[in-house]
């Protein structure tokens, strides 16, 4: 074998053989236990960059590390493939956004190729290709069947950069996700799929993902915001109902005003004979506010000169006006108490309305000319309820309300139902029909796919497929009168959603999804950034849902462990080409090779953790994967060419040779737990880098160092290799003549770990002085005889008396002498 380490020469033609042997290709096999290992799959927005480098490294050590373990493994890679950047950079290079993206495949294709990713290639998904799309607008008219997809004009987020709308969920801080650009409020007619009808399945199931992180199932626990609390009705004085929710029925007694949105059907009513409330509204209706930024904005206000009766005193309660109510949101209306809630009292203190104190507690001083007193506690000057505690006060205005008519307990949920389309050009076509006649048609199952067309011509930001007449000119499929196409595409967080499903059975054209996707469901290990904690987890939980309910998948969840990976950072910022502070992998990877750009990703950090960008860090990777073919170099030339080892009797072994045997077998041991059960990969390189100090240790004289360095060497070089798959397979090549791709994980030798003498630290007077070894079955006063007969210990002992000898076995001797 060459004496130098050329990974030039070495990676390029193992990925060739892999591809051409199809030996990452995956297959049904009852016989095994299958591991379906999955990777985020990217936007295909350029060239990589390190947080997919990352990203799929990690996934790939999983899965090879499965390999081993004798798991029948399935991991796949695809394409995000529709989304804004494309129209972006068809805008900016006047280049089709199709062109852009599928140039942008072939690229990253090739350069997750040359990181040794081991993809079944075959099962490869573009979500921007008819062949995949069809099968989304499929389920879509499914849903509409069923009832739950449905249409809705509503307000809804618009970010006038992008010329789009954006998903609550969308908006950070009041901006654009993605652009960072201030979002405004729009009432637009949207499809909407109703997530909210399993909101209580996608909480409760949270308790099942006991291999997700818990900060993760926390966020979406969070998000999906399930609250008790009651319908309360208040009758106004001109004979409406008004209805409103609260989490706090206990507080009924202290609600002093009530607050209804600018668009509500009552404040449009009392606005009619009104112009200033008029004016108010319209000036309302047009502000463009961001709900993320509802709590903090100032609240303005005005009365409507209407009121109502509070449901069990009768009091009559003013109406008013708030801009910190949404329309959108419950029912439009609140009942607001000023004592107990903060909003409500900074409105009432605004405008100047009664603040009433319901609540009181015996620690805390409460002081409503401050600020409201948010906390639970007992009622007072609450009548019949005066001294309840919060349930049972809860419980008893809520009965007596529902022996009024008034009000009855309920449960509610923060989510709101998921808003799925754009107005954008580059992305699935909704498959409906719009027919004056019929309404929103589907598109019929013969018909799909809804083909989007690519030959567009692209310019300003809007849709250019609102313009391309023949893709809207279409006859209604229900009654045969002309109509017009829908021109609005998904959010492209529909394609992400049921991907992992769709590898499983990636080349069947006649269904959406087989018996096969039964076969590799659920993923066993997902990995992707902490980013899509909420969102992308949230809509692939409901869809897998949506799917087993359609009878296509028979597990209720898509994912049963998750890794949420930590972020690339260089010089404690995250990297990004504005600031300039990137590192292109494909430098490295020229300059070093896969395997150390691999072998520095992994080692850098633990996964979930930020990893900072480090240019010594790869030097150091690098060294060492040459010291590692140094070191097999070295000892195939001591091995006389001999291909198979024989590991000597322990009795026959030189303390030494135990010593790195045993080494071995620990590390052996540690690093499967590395791998599998605390997913910290760092830590496993570090432990096998040990493992070849000791190697480099042990002299090359006799036949029985020769059989344990072999061992040695052997067992770093399988355990590295799901890390540095190419390096590990050459020399593994050199060293035995076989494949590593077919070699299984090593037992651990249990005999080798027995120790027949313990490192036990002596200390004198509570500081260490020495280190001695005993045999594993030495006595309490062997040992006390062996750690005084040592020569420092007794440098430390002259001149005074020895008092006390605390022998802990296995451990350490501790000598107290003065
Ligand atoms: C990368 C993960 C991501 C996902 C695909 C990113 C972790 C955060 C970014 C950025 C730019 C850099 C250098 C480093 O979470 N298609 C969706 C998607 O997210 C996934 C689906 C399932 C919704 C960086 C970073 C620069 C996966 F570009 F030059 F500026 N992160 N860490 N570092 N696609 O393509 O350099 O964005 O798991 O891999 O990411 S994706």
């Amino acid at each position: 074998m060459n004496p130098e380490y050329h990974p030039e020469h070495i990676e390029l033609s193992l990925q060739q053989a892999w591809a051409e042997d199809g030996v990452y290709r995956a297959q049904r096999d009852d016989t095994r236990e299958k591991f379906y290992c999955l990777a985020m799959f990217p936007y295909p927005s350029g060239k990589l960059h390190m947080g997919h480098v990352r990203n799929y490294t990690i996934a790939d050590v999983i899965a090879r590390f499965q390999r081993m373990m004798g798991k029948n493994v399935l991991q796949p890679m695809g394409w995000d493939a529709f989304g804004l950047p494309a129209e972006n950079a068809a805008i900016a290079n006047n280049v089709p956004p199709a062109h852009w993206t599928l140039n942008n495949i072939e690229d990253m294709r090739s350069q997750l190729r040359r990181l040794g990713f081991a993809y079944d290639w075959e099962r490869e998904v573009t979500t921007c290709q008819p062949d995949y799309y069809r099968w989304e607008q499929w389920f879509f008219t499914r849903l509409m069947d069923k009832g739950l997809a449905y249409k809705k004009e509503a307000e809804v987020n618009w970010c006038e950069t992008d010329q789009t709308v954006l998903a609550n969920e969308q908006v950070v801080d009041g901006k654009c996700w993605r652009c960072d650009n201030a979002v405004e409020r729009r009432a637009i007619n949207q499809w909407f799929i109703k997530i909210t009808d399993y909101a209580q399945q996608l909480l409760d199931d949270l308790d099942s993902l006991d291999q997700w992180p818990e900060q993760v199932v926390a966020m979406q626990r969070n998000w999906i915001g399930r609250s008790e609390g009651a319908n309360i009705r208040f009758e106004t004085n001109t004979g409406d109902t008004v209805e409103v929710y609260t989490t706090r029925p206990d507080t009924l007694m202290g609600a002093t005003y009530l607050a209804i949105a600018p668009q509500h059907p009552l404040a449009l009513r009392a606005a009619q004979d009104n112009p200033t409330l008029a004016a108010f509204l319209d000036s309302q209706t047009h502000i463009k506010v961001a709900e993320a930024d509802m709590a903090t904005m100032e609240k303005e206000g005005m009365a409507t000169g209407l009121s109502v009766y509070h449901p069990l005193t009768g009091d009559e309660l003013p109406v008013w006006v708030a801009n910190f109510v949404l329309m959108s949101y419950g029912s439009g209306a609140v009942m607001s108490v000023p004592g107990h809630d903060q909003r409500d009292w900074e409105f009432a203190t605004k405008y100047g309305l009664p603040i009433k104190q319901v609540v009181s507690s015996s620690d805390d001083t409460i002081d409503l000319s401050k600020a409201a007193y948010t906390h639970k506690g007992t009622l007072v000057n609450s009548g019949a309820y005066d001294g309840l505690g919060f349930s049972e006060a809860c419980d008893a205005i809520v009965t007596e309300l529902s022996a009024r008519g008034a009000g009855e307990k309920t449960v509610n949920f923060r989510l709101r139902d998921w808003g799925v389309s754009r107005q954008r050009y580059w992305g699935a076509p909704i498959p409906v029909i719009n027919c004056g006649q019929c309404g929103a048609v589907p598109v019929p199952e013969q018909d799909l796919p809804v083909v989007l067309p690519t030959d567009v011509a692209f310019q300003g930001v809007g849709s250019p497929l609102k313009e391309v007449a023949e893709f809207k000119a279409v006859d209604c499929p229900k009654c045969g009168a002309s109509a017009e196409r829908e021109t609005d595409t998904f959010d492209t967080f529909m394609e992400s959603s049921w991907y992992y499903a769709r590898y499983a059975s990636a080349n069947n054209d006649q269904a959406m999804l087989d018996d096969d996707a039964n076969y590799w469901l659920e993923v066993d290990q997902y990995v992707g950034g902490i980013e899509h904690a909420i969102l992308h987890l949230l809509y692939a939980r409901f869809f897998h849902k949506l799917l087993r309910d359609e009878g296509l998948v028979n597990t209720n969840e898509p994912f049963k462990r998750l890794l949420t990976q930590g972020m690339v950072l260089k010089d404690g910022a995250k990297m990004s080409k504005s600031k300039g502070n990137t590192v292109d992998p494909q430098a490295l990877i020229d300059h070093y090779g896969a395997d150390t750009v691999r072998l520095f990703s992994m080692f850098a950090a633990p996964p979930e953790q930020s990893l900072e960008w480090s240019d010594s860090g790869v030097e150091g990777a690098n060294r060492f994967l040459k010291r590692l073919w140094r070191l097999v170099s070295e000892y195939k030339q001591h091995s006389d060419g001999q291909a198979t080892i024989d590991i000597p009797t322990l009795e026959s072994l030189s303390r030494p040779q135990r010593d790195l045997r045993r080494k071995t077998h620990e590390t052996l041991r540690k690093v499967a737990d590395d791998y599998g059960r605390r997913q910290t990969f760092n830590t496993a390189i570090a432990a096998v880098m040990e493992l070849c100090n000791d190697i480099a240790k042990l002299n090359n004289s006799d036949a029985n160092d020769r059989a344990v360095i072999a061992e040695a060497l052997r067992s770093a070089l399988l355990m590295l290799n799901p890390i540095v798959p190419h390096i590990t397979q050459a020399l593994w090549q050199a060293m035995t003549g076989e494949n590593i791709l077919e070699q299984a994980w090593p037992a651990v030798d249990e005999q080798a770990l027995v120790r027949d003498e313990l490192d036990i630290v002596v200390q004198v007077n509570g500081k260490v002085r020495a280190k001695i070894q005993v045999p594993a079955d030495a006595t309490k006063d062997t040992i006390e005889a062996t750690a005084l007969g040592h020569d420092n210990v007794q440098r430390f002992l002259e001149g005074v008396t020895v008092r006390k000898v605390i022998v802990v076995p296995g451990k350490l001797v501790n000598v107290v002498a003065n």
